[in-house]
Formats: C-alpha cells, sequence, structure tokens
C-alpha cells in the first residue's frame, strides 16, 4: 500500500505487538466498506436499519459504561510535566508507553487489525495533515470513513514523509478501568485502550483535529479550536463567515446549520454550513484568518434534534447515517430519541437494547429511563447536509470576520456582548463557564471554567495557549476577526429558557455581523459592547422588550461575584498566565467598581 518507511516501520511494530490474525488496509473503496457492513451485521455489531426509510443506516449500541468522552482518563504525556499544564491529567511518556504496550499486548489475537490511512481537511489541502489510525473495531473504521477522508488518495499525498500522526485504537476488554486516551505531542502519537465510544476512539477527531493539532499550532503559527464555522448570507448574496467554540453539547451543530426565522429567510438571509465541530485556522496570505473544517462529516448530539430545531441535521441524519446508542422502533426498524416528536414508538428497545416503556420516561433520571441516550449521536456524511458550503471542500479555507464565544449559564453572561479588542476577546474566551453536559462522563450542569471551549482538548499548557492567542492576534492586527460572546441559556425562575434560540439565534448573528461591519449601535458596559435592546429584532417573537432587556442586562453584584471566580480560575496557570490577561482582570474589576 506504501513505501512510507516511517509507517512500515510503526505499522511492523503495530502488528507485533498486538498480534492480529489478518492484516486489512482500508482503501476508501465504498465495496470494502459493504463487505465490513456485511460482517458488522452478521455479528451483530451493528444492526441494518429500515432500507426504504433510512437507506444505508445502521444502529450501533455501546456498552453503557461506555458512553462518552472520559475526561479523567485523558491523559497529555511530554517530557516535561509543566508543559501539561494545571488542566491536564499527566504521565511520564516512557511509563505511560509501557503501561498502555502492557494493556494493549496480544489483544488484536483472534481479530483484524484495520489500517486507516486519513486526511483532516480536504486531500491535498495546504491546511490539511495526514494520520494513520489503527484499529480492532469495525464500528471505528465505518464511522472514520464518515468523519475524514480515508484511502490511498491520502497514502499517495503522503509520500515518504514522516510528518503523520499515528493513532493505535484496541478495544480490549472495554474496561472501565484500564480505559486510557493517551496523548504523546512531542511523538505524534495517540493510543485509546478498552473503548469504543465516539471521542474516545474515532482518533481524527478530538485527539488528533484539537489535543495533537492545538500543540502543533501553537509550534507552527496556527490555531486548532473547537469551534463550529458558518457563513451568513444577506439579502444581497454577500457572505460573512464566523467561527464559534462551545463546549461540548452547547449548540454549535444547531447554529452551523440553522434556519433564519421566516422573515429574515423571506429577505434573503440564509446560513452555510462549513463545519459544526472542529476549526483549524490560519493567517492567509492577505493578513486575515482563514479556516477550514478538518473533518467530513458530523458527529451530532441526536436527543433534541428535530424537524424545527435543527432541520438542516435531520436532514443529513435520512441516509448512510450510523447512530448509536439511540431508541429502536421494532414496528418499523427505525430509530428515535427524545426531542424528535411526540410520539415515542410503543414497541422499542431502548439505548441498552432493553424492551423500553415510554411511559415511565422521568425527566430527572434520563440514562435510566430515557429510549435514547442523553450523549447518543448520529455519523452523517457532510454532504448529506442541505445546507453544506460550497467552500466546505475547497481547501484553502474561509476568511473569518467573527470570533463567538459561548456556553451555557442560566444566570450572568448576557445573550450577547462584543469585546473592546483582540486582547478583551481573549480574555472573554480564557473566563468562560459553562454548565457541564452528558458529552462527557461525569456531573451533568456543574458551572465549571472552560477556556475557549478547549478545557478537555488543549494538548499542552493553557496558560501558553492564551499566550499563543494573543500573539496570533498581534500578527493579525487590525485584520483580526472581531470577538464576540453569546449565551441562549439564560433561565428564569423556574428553569425556563429566556431565549427561543434555534432559528432565533440568527437574530443574533445579524447584530454580530452588522457590528463587524460598523453597522449596529451598542453600550459600553463594563464588560463589553451590548446591544441596545431595539437593535435585536423581534418581529414575529412572542417575547416582550423588558424579557429581552434582563437577558440583555449586567448586573454589577453578579458579575463582582464572577469576576472573583476568574481570579480564582486564573492562579492555577501561575507564572504562564500572560500579563496582559491579568491586566484585563484588573480592568473589569475597576469598570465594575465604577458601575
Ligand atoms: P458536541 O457535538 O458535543 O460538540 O455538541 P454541540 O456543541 O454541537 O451541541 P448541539 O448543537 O448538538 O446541541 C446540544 C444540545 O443543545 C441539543 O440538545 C440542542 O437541542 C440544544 N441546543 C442547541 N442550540 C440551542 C439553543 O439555541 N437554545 C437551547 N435552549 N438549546 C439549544
Ligand atoms: C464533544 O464531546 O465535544 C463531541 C463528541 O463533539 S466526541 O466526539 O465524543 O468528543
Ligand atoms: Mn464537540
Amino acid at each position: 500500500m506504501t513505501e512510507n518507511k516511517t509507517v512500515i516501520k510503526w505499522l511492523d511494530e503495530m502488528k507485533a505487538l498486538l498480534n492480529p490474525d489478518k492484516v486489512m488496509w482500508i482503501d476508501g473503496s465504498e465495496s470494502q466498506l459493504d463487505e465490513l457492513r456485511k460482517e458488522a451485521v452478521a455479528t451483530g455489531e451493528m444492526l441494518k436499519l429500515n432500507e426504504e426509510k433510512l437507506p444505508g443506516c445502521y444502529l450501533h449500541r455501546t456498552k453503557p459504561n461506555d458512553v462518552a468522552r472520559v475526561e479523567d482518563r485523558t491523559f497529555i504525556c511530554t517530557s516535561d510535566k509543566d508543559n501539561a499544564g494545571p488542566t491536564n491529567n499527566w504521565c511520564d511518556p516512557k511509563e505511560m508507553y509501557e503501561k498502555l504496550y502492557n494493556i494493549a499486548r496480544g489483544s488484536y489475537k483472534g481479530r483484524t487489525m484495520y489500517i486507516i490511512p486519513y486526511s483532516m481537511g480536504p486531500v491535498g489541502s495546504p491546511l490539511a495533515k495526514i494520520g494513520i489510525e489503527i484499529t480492532d473495531s469495525i464500528y471505528v473504521v465505518l464511522n472514520m470513513s464518515i468523519m475524514t477522508r480515508v484511502g490511498n488518495e491520502v497514502l499517495k499525498v503522503l509520500g515518504d514523509s514522516n510528518d503523520w500522526v499515528r493513532g493505535l485504537h484496541a478495544k480490549c476488554d472495554v474496561d472501565p478501568e484500564n480505559r486510557y486516551i493517551c496523548h504523546f505531542p512531542e511523538d505524534n502519537t495517540i493510543i485509546s485502550v478498552n473503548s469504543a465510544y465516539g471521542g474516545n476512539v474515532l482518533l481524527g477527531k478530538k485527539c488528533f483535529a484539537l489535543r495533537i493539532a492545538s500543540y502543533q499550532g501553537w509550534k507552527e503559527g496556527w490555531m486548532a479550536e473547537h469551534m463550529l464555522i458558518l457563513g451568513l448570507q444577506n439579502p444581497k448574496g454577500e457572505i460573512k463567515y464566523v467561527a464559534a467554540a462551545f463546549p461540548s453539547a452547547c449548540g454549535k451543530t444547531n447554529l452551523a446549520m440553522l434556519i433564519p426565522p421566516e422573515y429574515l429567510h423571506k429577505k434573503g438571509y440564509k446560513v452555510w454550513t462549513v463545519g459544526d465541530d472542529i476549526a483549524w485556522m490560519k493567517i492567509g496570505p492577505d493578513g486575515r484568518l482563514y479556516a477550514i473544517n478538518p473533518e467530513n462529516g458530523f458527529f451530532g448530539v441526536a436527543p433534541g434534534t428535530n424537524a424545527h430545531s435543527n432541520f438542516n441535521a435531520l436532514e443529513s441524519t435520512k441516509k448512510n447515517t450510523i447512530f448509536t446508542n439511540v431508541c429502536l422502533n421494532l414496528d418499523d426498524n427505525t430509530v428515535w430519541w427524545e426531542g424528535l416528536d411526540n410520539n415515542p414508538p410503543k414497541n422499542a428497545l431502548n439505548w441498552k437494547g432493553e424492551p423500553w416503556d415510554y411511559t415511565k420516561y422521568d425527566k430527572a433520571n434520563k440514562v435510566a429511563t430515557s429510549g435514547a441516550h442523553p450523549n447518543s449521536r448520529f455519523t452523517a456524511p457532510a454532504k448529506n447536509c442541505p445546507c453544506i458550503s460550497d467552500e466546505f471542500d475547497k481547501g484553502q479555507g474561509v476568511p473569518i470576520s467573527a470570533i463567538i464565544f459561548g456556553g451555557r449559564r442560566a444566570k450572568c453572561t448576557p445573550l450577547v456582548y462584543q469585546s473592546k479588542d483582540w486582547v478583551n476577546g481573549v480574555f472573554v474566551g480564557s473566563a468562560m463557564a459553562s454548565e457541564t453536559t452528558a458529552a462527557a462522563a461525569g456531573a451533568v450542569g456543574v458551572v465549571r471554567r472552560d477556556p475557549m471551549a478547549m478545557l478537555p482538548f488543549c494538548g499542552y499548557h493553557m496558560g501558553d495557549y492564551f499566550a499563543h492567542w494573543l500573539e496570533m492576534g498581534e500578527k493579525l492586527g487590525d485584520k483580526a476577526p472581531k470577538i464576540f460572546n453569546v449565551n441562549w441559556f439564560r433561565t428564569d425562575d423556574d428553569g425556563n429558557f429566556l431565549w427561543p434560540g434555534y432559528g432565533d439565534n440568527a437574530r443574533v448573528l445579524n447584530w454580530i455581523v452588522d457590528r463587524c461591519e460598523g453597522k449596529a449601535d451598542a453600550v459600553e458596559t463594563a464588560i463589553g459592547y451590548v446591544p441596545k435592546p431595539e437593535d435585536i429584532d423581534l418581529t414575529d417573537l412572542d417575547m416582550d422588550i423588558d424579557t429581552l432587556k434582563s437577558i440583555l442586562e449586567v448586573d454589577k453584584d453578579v458579575w463582582t461575584k464572577e469576576a472573583a471566580e476568574i481570579e480564582e480560575h486564573y492562579k492555577k496557570f501561575g507564572d504562564r498566565l500572560p500579563k496582559e490577561l491579568k491586566e484585563q482582570l484588573e480592568n473589569l474589576k475597576s469598570n465594575l467598581n465604577k458601575m
């Protein structure tokens, strides 16, 4: 398949370690994938769904102990502990290699070793990078074949270069006690053992495209971010691109594919999707920041996705899609999840494959009583998406006008505000916090600081990461994107969302893009520029201006408490916290004092 000596050498080592019965190169052909699908169906690893209603679609169930990313078992193994920083688990690389090799040794016995050459980004794009993942899971092969560009073409582009990321995945016994997701950024290497779920095992995604790539970007002068990329088209047909970083399960896929409300749609506003989860960004020849989506599909949250909330995502899942841990409707062999419609199947199996009684559903205890797991997912080809951007497959990337940070905050953070400049925007991103979700194992709904939505994904010291952001801003100068913060999740005292969200977020996007063009007004507050209430268009919305005012408000007491929490959060970074950010915090405190 290849004469690349670095590839051959590593594969020989891996074969000796893992002892597979068979070895199969994934060549990217449909015929090979089809053989694998048939095999997975024969062994029960996947279930073929209704070919008429969901052509080319399959259902897969993971073990109940293996349904989300495991942050406490994710490691950054740098030779110097300080370089992993205070937000990552660290282990000495030598020690960790030994431990992982001991776990994986001989574990492919009786199994096939699949070798997946893949490109993150359009094959041959100057912004793309190459990886090779070996795995003993057909599910991984089939998902990687949707999520990345796979096959012989990739090896051709690689040639005899050593610039590729090694990825070893071994299912082993899917034992949570021996589950490790480990990154060796200095060696371009990822090793994942004892899991078979999503972000733990599709090594091109979070492991490479964020943890390893963020480290590479730091060294090479570009950025790998947990961001969607969308193009907002105005009635004149002009398209402005924005990138937005929200933590896991906080609305990236939804924003990336939104359909503006009727009155804006009629005027000619439209959103084009470039990416829904990851952005790689580099300064282009004209000095602006250009972004590509390194992925080739969507690994999206199923629950809550419906024709109203995210029509384009739902359409994307109608063919050639793999569903993971959703509910199976036995009457017609289709899938269902909470929030799809108000018609749960009466004859169904839940995400664990057990008979499911929808009348027992208890919102307070979702994992035990829901049909679909709260972190159940669809893996859908990007080209299925009705609003996929023409730029998606082009390698040069799209110029970014605005960067948006955001998270789930029931209180505190206003619906939208603009930072005063790039440095202030980096401060806003570094201080951001969000309520935890089901995308990672652990408690849900707890507010935690999640800088730039990268807390679980930054492959090096976060203090250095902030410094890298500042340095990129300096290089970009007055061509830097404007930085904003949004919060779709403010609630009233009964926990109801105050902002309608979803498609109506276009109302906020319009203000953001108008600000970038100097067309919209704003009020300067202690934290940044907030829209005047009348500048957020409420046409056709059942929302009064007072409610809007309440979610645009910057409350002195609440923000003083917030500033104190940011100060606490900053202490973690010690002397690697850039002094510019310390100054920003002092500015915020003095602005609040003046209120
Ligand atoms: P990852 O794939 O984990 O990175 O998630 P994501 O950031 O792409 O989040 P996604 O768009 O899948 O949304 C996650 C959940 O948030 C879903 O249940 C959505 O229904 C819900 N959600 C998304 N946008 C909004 C919004 O504007 N308002 C409200 N209230 N909920 C939203
Ligand atoms: C996330 O958790 O941010 C995801 C899903 O996008 S996973 O691929 O599992 O990381
Ligand atoms: Mn994500």
